[in-house]
């Protein structure tokens, strides 16, 4: 349900940086929307929800943060800090993102256009999704 996708980086051979490419088939889904989360305060925590549907790769164009994962049983924190690894979260996994370095981005990419019927924004009400899909 959730795993690293490595994107691509080609490195310049002059000294130019590097360039990472996400090409449509890097993904397990097709693309409908891109957002990304900048100037998040230290002490502030994003996500706090799980989807019902969506599916989506969170990467760390710049920066880094914590992206805390629970699937009704078990957590875990991973840490995001390298522009050309994409960390895929599936439909059913409550995520909280935080501890947001100075001049982090966070990049979303992911499966669905916005729609607030696909959040699940209470912890009571997740681990009673969670149940009611394992019965
Ligand atoms: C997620 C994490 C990583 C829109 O109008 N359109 C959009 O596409 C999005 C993503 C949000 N909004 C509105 C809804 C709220 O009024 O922007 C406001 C902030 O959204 P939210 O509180 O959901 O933001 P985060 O950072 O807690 O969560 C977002 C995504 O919603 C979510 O899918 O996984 O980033």
């Amino acid at each position: 349900d959730i795993h690293f996708i490595e994107i691509p980086k080609i490195s310049d051979p002059d000294g130019r940086g590097n360039l990472s490419v996400i090409e449509k088939n890097i993904l397990p889904y097709k693309v409908e929307r891109i957002y990304y989360l900048y100037d998040v305060p230290s002490d502030s925590t994003r996500g706090g929800h799980a989807h019902i549907k969506l599916q989506q790769s969170l990467i760390a164009l710049s920066g880094s943060f914590d992206v805390v994962l629970d699937d009704g049983e078990k957590r875990e924190i991973v840490t995001l800090n390298k522009p050309n690894k994409a960390l895929y979260i599936a439909p059913g996994i409550w995520r909280e993102i935080e501890n947001f370095s100075s001049g982090a981005v966070c990049l979303a990419i992911v499966s669905e256009v916005y729609k607030e019927e696909d959040y699940i924004r209470d912890y009571q009400e997740f681990l009673k999704f969670k149940s009611d899909r394992q019965h």
